[in-house]
């Protein structure tokens, strides 16, 4: 079901900062910069590694207001790794599959994500600990 790690979600107070450290300690790129209202984000894509199931990110998340998701996140544990995203070639079937196990779906359809993606989000609670989201790329960008 899983095809690869799509990206690692890192929240930060400050974008514009982080991208500097990324670009400068690991050469990373940006190759997207969004701001998604309904996700209460700024975010940038810096690209890793392309892989034959795909390419695979670090995304650099600040929140938008205090009462966001990730705004809550960094007053609760501070700076840090926030979710992990997962390729999945079918995300509202990956839903069905994954709600028919048992595990809490915090998204019960697809949301607009990063770069045209399709994603929702399972619930930390139900996955160890992991805010645990599907991607499913946009073939448009084939990301
Ligand atoms: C909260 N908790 C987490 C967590 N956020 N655990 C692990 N990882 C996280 N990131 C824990 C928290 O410590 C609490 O546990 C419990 O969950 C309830 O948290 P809360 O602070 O009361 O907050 P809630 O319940 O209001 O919201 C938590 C959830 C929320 C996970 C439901 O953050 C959410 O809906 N997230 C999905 C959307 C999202 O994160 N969007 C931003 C990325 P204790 O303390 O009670 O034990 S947008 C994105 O990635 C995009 C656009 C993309 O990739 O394209
Ligand atoms: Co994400």
């Amino acid at each position: 079901m899983l095809l690869r790690i799509d990206h690692v979600g890192i929240a930060c107070h400050n974008l514009a900062e982080k991208i500097e450290f990324y670009e400068s300690v690991f050469g990373l790129t940006v190759v997207s910069r969004e701001v998604n209202e309904e996700q209460g984000v700024r975010e940038a894509m810096l690209h890793v590694a392309d892989g034959d199931r795909g390419a695979s990110y670090v995304q650099l998340l600040e929140p938008l207001h205090p009462d966001t998701a990730v705004g809550k996140f960094l007053a609760k544990r501070g700076e840090g790794v926030h979710h992990i995203g997962y390729g999945v070639a079918d995300v509202t079937k990956a839903l069905e599959d994954i709600g028919a196990k048992g595990v809490r779906l915090i998204d019960q359809r697809p949301r607009h994500g990063s770069m045209g993606a399709s994603i929702a989000f399972l619930h930390p609670k139900d996955v160890g600990g992991v805010l645990t989201e599907l991607v499913e790329t946009s073939r448009q960008t084939s990301r």
